[in-house]
């Protein structure tokens, strides 16, 4: 029950926040802790801690039981997989990315000594739009890296027939979208390869994790062996390769955390619901709301805010959220293009980017996921929607903290 009676109660204002421990976005899920500490145990008494131990094998057979696909290769996390997939694939050059996705997706590619080429996302799905991405494509274009940005799959359809018609590699960064589907199918089937993280924030981690899936058998068997220093037996390599693997412990967890993915995703799905009825009619706030018809991870509870109509801009709620203590992250501002290195080698790129520069200005994301109950969804937006029933009162005020010098406290 959201005790605030006037703006004075706002704990940005001296009042009492909310929430006496922080509510973060990605506090990790976690299964039987029983389940996983015996695991651990038979991995030490094992003395197989790493290099495609039984449970990275164990994890890697129910992972592709899951997606129903051919192939599924651990890694170490999602970042690696994406530059050893580019790698394998043979891509080179450019490649296509959304600007509006996280770092590690552009960093991906330029760390490889590529360029990303930043392309504006669909404002309804956050997703690539593949109407900028045929515009984009140059004699240096190799590949186009989408990305299913909060689990909803990217336009695969148009992306594929796109790829097909210019020659070029698909690769999709799924590392929001495990256990998610498009059009009845699981993520993991699509384009040349699909790369989930299982990073302790996601829906289902292994601490740190990743995994490439495909149906293209010669892919998969490339990538293996990069995964592994390029090995392709005791004392020779076939091809350049890295450590890209999995330990057994992270495995563990993988193995322990797919036991209670379903009820995961279940509380996510009641989270989204308690957080779909509370934000409904708050002005100027609307949440993206995810495809019922398909299989979905509800890990992203997405706001954009439209600060004409709310009265007070995406940045002040989020200054309200985190006094009360619920820390909403602004993901994923400012925008791939304005990080570095890209803001210098691509100042004034912004201009053909509107859609990713309005959502970077728009969107913030709340706290999900197992540690979070209903009761405190209900007040988180119940502080929402106090504090856009005073926008004005509130904007005024926080324009007045910021105006006071920083000294002036001190005399
Ligand atoms: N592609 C996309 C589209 C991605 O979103 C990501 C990762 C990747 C690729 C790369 O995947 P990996 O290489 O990581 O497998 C976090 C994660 O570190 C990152 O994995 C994730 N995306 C991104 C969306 O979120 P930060 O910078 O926000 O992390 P941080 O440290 O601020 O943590 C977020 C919140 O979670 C904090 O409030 C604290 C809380 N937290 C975090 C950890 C690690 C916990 O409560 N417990 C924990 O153990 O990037």
């Amino acid at each position: 029950m959201l005790t605030k009676k006037s703006i004075d109660d706002f704990a940005v204002f001296g009042g009492e926040a909310s929430f006496d421990q922080p509510l973060h976005v990605g506090r990790p899920n976690i299964g039987s802790k029983e389940r996983l500490l015996q695991r651990i145990n038979e991995v030490v008494d094992r003395r197989w801690l790493t290099n495609s131990g039984p449970c990275v094998e164990e994890f890697e057979q129910q992972l592709r039981q899951l997606l129903g696909v051919g192939h599924c290769d651990s890694m170490c996390n999602a970042t690696d997989g994406l530059q050893l997939a580019m790698r394998a694939m043979k891509m080179h050059g450019e490649v296509i990315v959304p600007a509006f996705t996280f770092i590690a997706t552009a960093h991906a590619v330029q760390w490889l000594g590529f360029t990303p080429v930043f392309c504006d996302v669909d404002p309804r799905t956050h997703a690539i739009d593949p109407a900028r991405v045929e515009e984009l494509i140059t004699p240096r274009t190799t590949g186009i890296l989408g990305v299913h940005l909060w689990g909803q799959p990217c336009d695969i359809e148009a992306l594929a027939a796109i790829a097909s018609r210019h020659g070029l590699k698909l690769l999709f960064d799924a590392a929001h979208a495990f256990n998610c589907s498009w059009r009845g199918r699981m993520i993991g089937n699509f384009g040349d390869a699909e790369v989930f993280s299982f990073h302790a924030t996601k829906v289902f981690n292994t601490f740190e994790g990743g995994a490439l899936a495909t149906n293209n058998a010669e892919l998969a068997w490339r990538v293996r062996r990069m995964r592994n220093f390029g090995f392709a037996g005791l004392d020779q390599t076939d091809a350049l390769g890295t450590n890209a693997k999995m330990s057994e412990a992270s495995a563990a967890m993988g193995l322990t955390n797919l036991e209670s993915l379903q009820d995961f995703i279940e509380t996510n799905q009641r989270n989204y619901h308690a957080y779909r009825r509370g934000i409904e009619g708050i002005p100027g706030v609307r949440m993206l709301e995810y495809d019922a018809s398909e299989k979905c991870n509800y890990q992203y509870i997405v706001l954009e805010v439209e600060e004409s109509e709310a009265v007070l801009s995406r940045d002040s709620l989020q200054e309200i959220l985190w006094a009360e203590n619920v820390l909403a992250r602004r993901y994923f501002y400012p925008g791939c293009h304005r990080m570095q290195p890209y803001a210098s080698t691509m100042p004034d790129i912004g201009s053909r980017l509107p859609v990713t520069e309005r959502l970077a200005r728009r969107v913030l994301v709340l706290p999900t996921g197992t540690a979070v109950s209903v009761e405190q969804i209900e007040m988180i937006c119940g502080i929402l929607r106090f504090a856009v029933s005073h926008g004005g009162d509130i904007a005024q005020r926080l324009g007045g903290l910021r105006a006071v010098p920083q000294w002036a406290g001190r005399i």
